[in-house]
């Protein structure tokens, strides 16, 4: 049967194909838009698709396909091209039943695991319009029915854990991006496909011949879903340029005890309770929250409550030493304001009349609010000087609210910008007013146009002093979005793998107080132990005056517990297993911290395997930190916590220092050498001379492999050839499966080459992780180049294994290094760099000659053996 290519593939995991690709044009004869349709599949190359040229580029990283799309329009008239859509088909994995993270579009939109069920999305009880402030598309397609719709990113996988499957997009601001998923037909053996398909939205004219490049998408396999979301974070935070390099963010809010009421002299008598508990409470935001401002939209002018206005307000937070921090809603704009009275002109619209982005009957009488248009020049203009004339103030903290309302769907004044494009110029026109130093904090913003622009982000929905939302007052379909502390706890959990690698995560407020609250203790208690164990900011919104000792000591210790896990990098274990995953691990230092969160509505146990956390961890004693549930170990390696309704407990555990293992291929992983070999047999006449050479250390090792090995005359068939005689040693795969169980990170440091190393994963079913030269064939022969050359180290060779250590040493502070080898030149730098070195061969003796410790070995089954024992002992 035809198979289309794998864009991804992976043994165990199964592979990915691409089986549609789409563009919805929008249909002049009815007011909708058509779906057409390429008949080839969406592989690489020029695709017609009707008028419309999509070009498709793909590209491998990590394991990774990266998939890029041009769109062109043929015609000689403009089309409006409302999306462009890639399906793929996850099959190949023998699994049936799955889950996945549906995650929202922006802030407050609700972002949690599912099971992935035949029925699809249900729709939108509350109408497009309430619709499109938590969804890039407030009404699905109507051909989307029995789809579910996640936005930016989703993951599937194998419910109970397992294999799963990651489609993410790296939205820089372009469009923005839906992922609709659906379980396929059960096949013979019962196994299930998953569909994936991602749609881009532009929402704009194409000129004739303009062209339009999309997002890229990205698309990976793996055993863990948690690991993919982490992996997906970094390479598109790095490709989009996040900002995630601001201090550890600690402050106090005015909104959750205060609310609209907020009076100047509350926010005096807070300061200065903060400046007489500084040594007790170290905060270093004061933020002024809504509530200050003359009216929507006016955010220099101040009301009746706040009679000296901003200015001298921003000075007295910073002579007390706090950061000042206010908040705007910087594109939304109330009628009874001056900016919408001399400017009505400036925003956005709804045909013949002025759009309106939301209703907030708290704001106005009417309560309608409407949106300034970012894709004016006037109004960027009005931006940049409003937040540079804050930031000249002195506020250099800026909450940035409603963000959302400069992206739903209205009538701009620049038709050929996207929603994507208007939100993101609106943000780079504030980021440039109050200059690189402010710390700007996106909050209602929907997610991928602000990365690279924004500092912090809120990632979830408002907490409140209250656990559940109201039912009976909620908006149908919306109550997930609504203020209520469990909401804010199920995306601060969903969402804890974008910390430092979109931004700084913001959990929202902690509240600790035991007055003016409906939340219980141990609710208090779960809100601060899903803040802590995520490593976020921790920002408390309560009147600080009535805090009684209890609740001091809560917020000091939360504040020093999330300070601690910033620091080193927490994990939500099992992500796609509940709603509200049960357990995060972080860990710090020589400690880790686990939190066991319970947000159900009734009592329940959780156990944890400690081994399946990742890093070796000592089970004894256990401190808890946070909380006073019961958590209780059961040999040989499980940890138990009782926990009534909605309470949850943080423990810290003393870790064992986090292991990684490098391990050299030629001789080690693999029993023959192959370059060596290769040698030999191809080079015979000239490589006596050249070892002299080398010898005589006239020549490095990678100028012998030049001579050598570049322009060997093998062709790529005949190196193939050569390649499947090579075996791997006995214990390799037992080793890549010991270290992939205890969660140990595994890499093959080579001075050999890539080419060769993906061609043996292939042929062994194995897969790793690895450094290694290039190489590259040209007319049947060898071209080669180096990998990492260090002229500060002895080995000479085109991979210093020193450096490729070194360096992962600097990212990974406390590591074990271990480093496993058998040969005298590459391996011994290699094993210098290292704390622990299993060895046989050359460099067995060269480490002996040194005296220098190591641990002797065969086959990697010894190595395999003496891990397992030292894993054991911790
Ligand atoms: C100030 C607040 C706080 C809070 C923000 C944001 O859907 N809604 O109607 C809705 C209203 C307010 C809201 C979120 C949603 O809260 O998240 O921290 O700053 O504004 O008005």
């Amino acid at each position: 049967m035809f198979r289309p290519v794998a864009l991804v593939e992976r043994p165990g995991a199964g592979r990915l194909e691409p089986v549609r690709l789409g563009v919805r044009v929008a249909d002049p004869e009815h007011a909708g838009s058509a779906l057409l349709q390429a008949h080839a599949l969406p592989t690489l190359g020029l695709h017609r698709v009707g008028s419309v040229e999509v070009d498709l580029a793909v590209h491998h990283i990590d394991g990774a396909a990266i998939v890029e799309a041009t769109l062109r329009n043929t015609e000689s008239r403009p089309i409006r091209i409302d999306a462009l859509l890639l399906g793929f088909r996850w099959t190949g994995h023998a699994e049936r039943s799955f889950r996945w993270l549906r995650h929202g579009w922006q802030s407050w939109s609700v972002t949690e695991a599912r099971p992935l069920d035949d029925e699809g999305e249900p729709l939108l009880a509350s109408g497009p319009w309430l619709g499109g402030m938590f969804h890039a598309l407030g009404e699905a397609p109507p051909d989307r029915a029995g789809w579910h719709s996640s936005e930016l990113i989703t993951v599937v996988g194998a419910s109970p854990s397992g294999v799963a499957c990651l489609a993410g997009v790296y939205e820089r601001g372009e469009a923005l991006s839906l992922v609709y998923v659906r379980p396929g037909p059960a096949d013979l053996a019962g196994s299930r496909d998953v569909a994936l398909e991602v749609e881009l939205r532009f929402e704009v004219p194409l000129q004739a011949g303009e062209a339009r490049r999309g997002e890229a998408v990205r698309l990976a396999l793996g055993e863990d879903a948690g690991r993919l979301l982490e992996e997906y974070a970094a390479a598109y935070g790095q490709e989009a340029g996040a900002r995630t390099q601001a201090t550890f963010q600690s402050g106090w809010c005015s909104w959750y005890h205060f609310f609209h009421g907020v009076r100047e002299e509350d926010l005096r008598r807070n300061l200065d309770a903060l400046v007489r508990l500084r040594g007790e409470l170290p905060i270093a935001v004061f933020q002024l929250d809504d509530g200050y401002q003359h009216a929507i939209g006016d955010w220099l002018e101040t009301n009746a409550k706040f009679p000296r206005g901003l200015a001298p307000l921003a000075a007295e937070i910073r002579d007390a030493g706090f950061r000042a921090g206010l908040w705007t809603a910087p594109f939304c704009v109330a009628p009874d304001s001056h900016l919408f009275e001399s400017h009505p002109e400036w925003l956005l619209r709804n045909g013949r009349e002025v759009f309106r982005g939301l209703h907030h009957a708290m704001w106005t009488k009417e309560g309608w609010i409407h949106v300034l248009d970012a894709s004016r020049p006037e109004v960027l203009e009005h931006l940049e000087a409003t937040f540079r004339a804050l930031g000249e103030m002195g506020w250099s903290y800026q909450k940035l609210d409603f963000l959302y309302t400069q992206a739903m769907r209205a009538d701009a004044f620049d038709v050929t910008l996207t929603r994507a494009q208007r939100l993101r110029r609106g943000l780079a026109a504030i980021r440039r007013g109050c200059g690189s130093e402010t710390f700007l904090l996106g909050c209602g913003c929907p997610l991928g146009p602000a990365v690279g622009l924004v500092d912090g982000m809120r990632i979830g929905p408002d907490v409140a002093p209250v656990w559940h939302v109201d039912l009976s007052k909620a908006l149908p379909g919306l109550a997930g979005t609504h203020p209520a502390t469990r909401n804010g706890v199920r995306n601060t959990l969903a969402r804890a793998f974008m910390h430092r690698r979109l931004w700084l995560n913001d959990p929202d407020c902690l509240m600790v107080r035991d007055t003016d609250t409906q939340l219980t203790h141990a609710e208090s208690l779960t809100l601060a132990a899903a803040i802590v164990a995520t490593g976020g900011m921790v920002i408390f919104s309560d009147d600080v005056p009535g805090l009684d000792v209890r609740a001091r000591a809560l917020l000091r210790d939360a504040i020093a517990l999330a300070r601690e896990v910033d620091a080193g990098a927490a994990r939500v274990l099992d992500p796609l297993g509940a709603a509200l995953p049960p357990a995060v691990a972080a860990r710090c230092g020589a400690h880790a911290l686990l939190a066991f969160v319970n947000g159900e509505d009734d009592p329940r146990v959780h156990r944890l395997d400690l081994r399946r956390l990742g890093f070796p961890v000592c089970s004894e004693p256990i401190v808890p930190v946070l909380g006073t549930a019961k958590v209780s170990l059961h040999p040989p390696a499980t940890l138990e916590a009782a926990l009534g309704a909605h309470e949850s407990v943080v423990v810290r555990l003393p870790a064992a220092p986090a292991l990684a293992v490098f391990c050299d291929f030629d001789g080690t992983f693999a029993v023959q050498d192959v370059g060596s070999t290769l040698a030999k047999r191809h080079a015979a006449e000239r490589r006596p001379a050249q070892l002299a050479r080398l010898a005589r250390g006239e020549i490095t090792a990678w100028e012998y492999n030049l001579e050598i090995l570049d322009r060997l005359p093998l062709s790529q068939a005949a190196t193939d050839d050569f390649l499947d005689t090579i075996e791997l040693d006995p214990g390799a795969k037992a080793l890549l499966a010991l270290c992939h169980a205890h969660g140990l990170p595994f890499r093959i440091l080579s001075d050999g080459f890539d080419y060769n190393l993906d061609r043996l994963q292939e042929r062994h079913g194995v897969r790793f992780a690895y450094d290694a030269n290039r190489l590259r064939f040209e007319h049947d022969t060898w071209r080669i180049e180096a990998s990492l050359r260090n002229p500060n180290c002895a080995c000479g060779t085109g991979n210093c294994k020193r450096a490729r250590i070194e360096a992962y040493r600097a990212g990974h502070p406390g590591s074990r290094i271990i480093h496993i080898g058998n040969g005298r030149v590459s391996d011994l730098c290699g094993a210098l760099a290292a704390d622990v070195v299993f060895a046989k061969g050359t460099l067995a003796e060269a480490l002996a000659e040194r005296e220098i410790p190591f641990e002797r070995f065969e086959t990697l089954h010894d190595v395999v053996a003496r891990l397992e024992a030292r894993l054991l002992q911790g």
